[in-house]
């Protein structure tokens, strides 16, 4: 009998409130825009909604930099409108997730403000430090501000590029930020910290949420006298501040003292996460988190100096995808997995790991085969659903996301290029912000996003890529999606099965078992525009009895020595 949790058998749905539905015609999605939409969520069969941050924010990360954690931005709504969304989502048995932000803070919230002028209580909120005489060291980051002849107290990089420390020029001392300079990372060391997170945990969900997020939260403890970090590693300093010496004290604490008392879905994000270090965060015995983000896949077609290096990036192997994939699948013993190929930080999936193309109806379909057949909770992240693509960004001007912004500045004023133009292509491939190009809900103009000015250009395949259109076609990438969610409520197999991967070496075909009891189903990926044949190379006990899902009509009814076409995606029951 499977332990079963309702988050195990949960589809989730991934909203970017900026880019989802704008009501009121200030061309920024908000919570209203979500109300209205939330039938059509459950028309998709989701189970739950993980609302990216909501709360008032002065934008610096597009709302990942909160300046008060219990309201609503107000481009958004009020909170009255964040209730009406609740309400709407659980009248339609959807349950909704929060983001929470704790690592850091927005620079603008009262904690800060109080923190720099060293208020009682509040002095040890972030970290701050004394710089260091400037020739002592010999940094590879660039700083800027500070005093003349001083340096930041260490080497530490920021994820947007540059120095990880800031200079305040009233608390006269460098504070740590590991993302923008406008996010301050909170000092998980000093208790109050620790209990306005507790606080803050239990205000939303005794509001009546059913979980959380949790953003970059690996990050929250640090190495003890904050040492310098190697200068190999991107950023500069992760090896300090990932995984550091408390994160477990801290995560066990808080699922303790509050996430323990309500029936919560926990998700860390936590990039450089391997399988064995999966293992000590999750289940009970661990830190009490449902399941984690891990990036390894998320790295196979990213150049080894980092993401942000515009050579040596794009190249990706289904062989290396399957052997990635496949190992959490196998080996992550003691936890349950989380399965995403996207979301709001990385390309459009159709982009990235199919062809968005010829063959963007077929791939697209077969990443959500591959989604949704997968053990693990899966992630749907929005336009996903209607293969919306990556865009191509023209110039510097068109971007928005200021972790994409940051390096590209940084190597055209460094000469390391010539222009834009050289970055281009790179940028095409890899910015945040295509994941942010708003929804597509119609030919109309502005594709029915909204009345007004869109906050953010829309990829101009709108005319053709868009909900309306996908609605009136059966066939379409949207039926898939509701089909494959549906089938996996349906079958528990796809949800609790063992998972067995065939054919490793094969280039084309990523093709898996899943084995509950006597429940075999057999899920035939041709991940290619070729037509390879299948031939598996252990007997699989029998043929095929039926057909559970297909991505093209008439799919070989035995897929034991058949072709398949472009992207063919079948799920067979044994
Ligand atoms: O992302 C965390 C993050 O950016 C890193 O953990 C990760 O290594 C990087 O994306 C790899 O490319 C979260 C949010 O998802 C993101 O939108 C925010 O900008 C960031 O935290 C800061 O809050």
């Amino acid at each position: 009998v499977p332990d079963r949790q309702w988050w195990k058998e949960a589809v989730v749905y991934q909203i970017y409130p900026r880019s989802f539905r704008d009501t009121d015609g200030d061309g920024i999605g908000d919570l209203a825009g979500i109300t209205e939409q939330v039938p059509y969520l459950a028309d998709l069969g989701v189970d739950v909604v993980w609302l990216c941050p909501v709360y008032d924010s002065p934008n610096a990360d597009n709302g990942y930099d909160i300046r008060d954690y219990r309201a609503v931005h107000e481009e958004f709504g009020t909170m009255a409108d964040w209730e009406a969304l609740l309400a709407e989502l659980h009248d339609h048995d959807v349950r909704l997730l929060m983001d929470l932000v704790v690592n850091h803070t927005s620079d603008e919230h009262e904690w800060f403000q109080r923190s720099r002028r060293e208020e009682d209580g509040y002095e040890d909120y972030y970290y701050w430090r004394d710089g260091v005489p400037a020739e002592s060291v010999d940094y590879e980051v660039a700083w800027e501000g500070g005093p003349v002849g001083e340096a930041p107290p260490n080497n530490w990089e920021s994820f947007m590029g540059g120095s990880a420390w800031s200079y305040d020029d009233l608390r006269e001392q460098w504070y740590l930020h590991v993302f923008d300079e406008k996010q301050p990372d909170l000092n998980w060391r000093t208790p109050a910290v620790r209990q306005e997170v507790d606080d803050l945990v239990e205000w939303w969900l005794a509001k009546g949420i059913d979980g959380f997020r949790m953003d970059a939260i690996n990050y929250i403890s640090k190495a003890e006298g904050l040492p310098d970090g190697d200068p190999e590693n991107f950023p500069i300093g992760v090896e300090q501040f990932g995984h550091g010496p408390r994160i477990h004290e801290y995560l066990r604490g808080l699922y303790d003292r509050v996430l323990s008392r309500y029936d919560a879905m926990t998700v860390a994000e936590m990039a450089d996460t391997s399988v064995d270090l999966a293992e000590e965060y999750l289940g009970e015995d661990g830190d009490g988190l449902s399941m984690i983000f891990h990036f390894e896949h998320m790295e196979l077609d990213l150049s080894p100096e980092g993401r942000w290096d515009h050579e040596g990036w794009g190249e990706w192997d289904l062989t290396d995808l399957k052997e990635t994939t496949a190992r959490w699948q196998t080996d992550l013993e003691s936890g349950w997995n989380s399965v995403y190929l996207g979301n709001h930080d990385q390309p459009r999936i159709v982009s990235r790991f199919g062809d968005d193309g010829e063959y963007r109806r077929a791939s697209a379909t077969l990443l959500a085969t591959f989604l949704l057949t997968s053990r693990g909770t899966p992630y749907v992240y929005q336009g996903e659903e209607i293969g919306m693509t990556n865009a191509d960004f023209a110039s510097i001007d068109d971007l928005d996301d200021p972790m994409t912004i940051a390096p590209v500045r940084e190597k055209i004023e460094s000469g390391e290029v010539d222009s834009y133009e050289d970055l281009r292509a790179f940028v095409n491939y890899v910015s945040r912000d295509h994941a942010r190009t708003p929804m597509q809900w119609s030919a109309d103009e502005h594709a029915g996003f909204t009345d007004g000015e869109p906050w953010f250009a829309l990829n101009d395949n709108y005319d053709e890529i868009n909900v309306e259109a996908a609605l009136a076609d059966e066939t379409s990438i949207w039926y898939h999606y509701r089909d494959l969610i549906a089938l996996r409520h349906a079958e528990d197999v796809l949800v609790y099965g063992d998972f067995e991967l065939l054919l490793p070496d094969h280039e084309q075909f990523y093709a898996y078992l899943r084995t509950l009891g006597e429940d075999r189903v057999l899920v035939v990926l041709n991940w290619s525009g070729e037509s390879p044949t299948f031939d598996p190379d252990a007997d699989l006990g029998g043929d095929a009895s039926e057909i559970l899902h297909s991505n093209y009509a008439d799919s070989p009814i035995s897929p034991d020595g058949a072709d398949f076409r472009p992207y063919e995606a079948v799920v067979y029951r044994l």
